[in-house]
């Protein structure tokens, strides 16, 4: 589009709102670089590391379950911190050797689900890098397993054609010394000076980040922080804009997320992000104009925890899925695999699960927009970015006979069901379009409608 021609869409697009009613407009509101992650809208995150091994159990203790596993070294034993001395921690080094991980597997397996990119921690809260990381010691060519699990998983996503993204968390490292430790009370005396941090900052922060974006060629970083980060001395405003530069100098079009530095959510410092991180399992209830995210678990735990069996149904993860997309938002799913490389069994049946729904839905997920629509009692909608199709997601269609869709008001040239290409009655009345529901032919839970304008 001609940049002309796009004022001239956006203003009447606006103009228009003013007045009230409108037939269809275009509403693509995404700068070239993040354009392909908004219309990704649902990809993988993977929690994978030391802490994998004991998966949520210690010495038979087991973490309460609604903790996460990946946190056992600073919760075992709560409230005794840390819980396990780093010591005793590191013995996980000499055990891990997930054998049974296939970098190809797990790409085939999020392709297959219907994701778009990919999300693995390559260096969470323990400071564990799971590449061979020449800034670093504490990394994954130390273990018996040897192998750069990152460089087989980029080289899997350059085969499948997958986008892919690292976590790493730059505030909390308990792998060094000058990394900062949770923000608790009990843990006050055990923070490092400020003079420590910068040098943790200096000699394994960016250097990791820097080769990781020179070396592994990430199309956005996931940094982790939350609103406690406001309240600690160490990552500065000054620090923020030094990592979000340092990737940035190595590529421009690397995204970043809010979550870099929470204080700034939703709040201008927003425009020097990419795109914003809300909460875990947090999801909006109001649309967002800037790209953004939830990521969201299947059970609890991030890491594997195995003896947490509190799973979402499919259908529970897909209205996830649809609720963020028709609000402009993606949905990042996360899988904690096994000390041994592989995806729990309860994780791959609901991959695949959402996998055959998408994929005979998938075309009002991918490539749409929110829609400037009050949100309807029945369900959800989302639209093409030219604006001349809507999807219409029928939350339980049984109960509908007829669904009505406000401010579209054009005369629609076709309505039909996604899953089976069947054809249904719309016209335009009033302010909007009335379509008929069938009585039959209908999914009990989620059904898709299209309809052309
Ligand atoms: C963080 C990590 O501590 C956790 O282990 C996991 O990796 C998760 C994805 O991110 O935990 C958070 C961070 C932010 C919020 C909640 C948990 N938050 O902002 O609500």
């Amino acid at each position: 589009m001609k940049r002309r021609d796009f004022i001239k869409t956006t203003s009447l697009a606006s103009g228009m709102m003013l007045m009230g009613g409108l037939d269809t407009f275009a509403l693509d509101s995404s700068s070239p670089i993040t354009s392909w992650f908004e219309d990704s809208r649902f990809g993988m995150f993977i929690h994978f590391g030391l802490y994998s091994i004991p998966a949520g159990e210690w010495k038979g203790k087991i973490m309460p379950r609604n903790w996460y596993a990946e946190w056992i070294r600073m919760q075992h034993n709560w409230p005794n911190n840390p819980g396990i001395a780093k010591k005793e921690y590191d013995e996980l080094i000499k055990q891990f050797n997930p054998t049974n991980f296939d970098a190809r597997q797990w790409i085939s397996e999020a392709k297959d689900a219907g994701m778009k990119y990919f999300l693995i921690t390559s260096k969470h809260h323990d400071g564990f890098a799971l590449w061979h990381s020449k800034a670093d010691d504490y990394n994954i060519s130390k273990t018996p397993f040897e192998r750069d699990m990152l460089r087989e998983l980029v080289d899997a996503c350059n085969e499948f054609d997958m986008k892919y993204g690292f976590y790493y968390s730059h505030w909390l490292d308990w792998g060094h010394k000058g990394g900062a430790l949770p923000p608790w009370d009990q843990l006050k005396d055990k923070q490092p000076s400020q003079k420590e941090f910068d040098k943790y900052w200096n000699q394994k922060c960016l250097p990791q980040v820097r080769e990781l974006a020179s070396e592994y060629k990430p199309s956005f970083f996931w940094f982790d922080s939350w609103s406690e980060i406001a309240d600690q001395p160490y990552v500065t405003e000054a620090k923020i804009d030094e990592l979000i530069s340092t990737v940035k100098r190595i590529d421009k079009s690397c995204l970043i997320n809010s979550r870099i530095g929470t204080k700034w959510l939703h709040s201008k410092k927003d425009s020097v992000v990419d795109y914003l991180s809300m909460g875990d399992n947090e999801f909006p209830k109001k649309a967002i104009s800037k790209p953004w995210e939830t990521s969201g678990t299947m059970n609890h735990s991030w890491g594997f925890h195995k003896h947490d069996f509190h799973w979402k149904s499919s259908a529970d993860m897909l209205r996830l899925l649809i609720d963020n997309a028709s609000r402009g938002g993606n949905f990042q799913l996360n899988i904690g695999p096994m000390g041994d490389g592989q995806f729990p069994t309860a994780s791959i049946k609901r991959l695949r699960e959402i996998g055959a729904w998408l994929d005979v839905n998938g075309e009002a997920i991918y490539n749409t927009r929110r829609a400037e629509i009050r949100e309807p009692k029945w369900g959800r909608i989302t639209q093409s970015k030219d604006g001349n199709t809507l999807y219409l997601f029928v939350y339980n269609p049984l109960e509908y006979d007829e669904i009505f869709v406000p401010r579209f008001r054009r005369e629609p040239q076709s309505a039909t069901i996604l899953e089976n290409g069947q054809t249904l009655v719309a016209r335009a009345f009033n302010r909007g379009t009335y379509i008929e529901m069938p009585d039959y032919g209908v999914d009990q839970n989620i059904t898709v409608i299209k309809v052309k304008y």
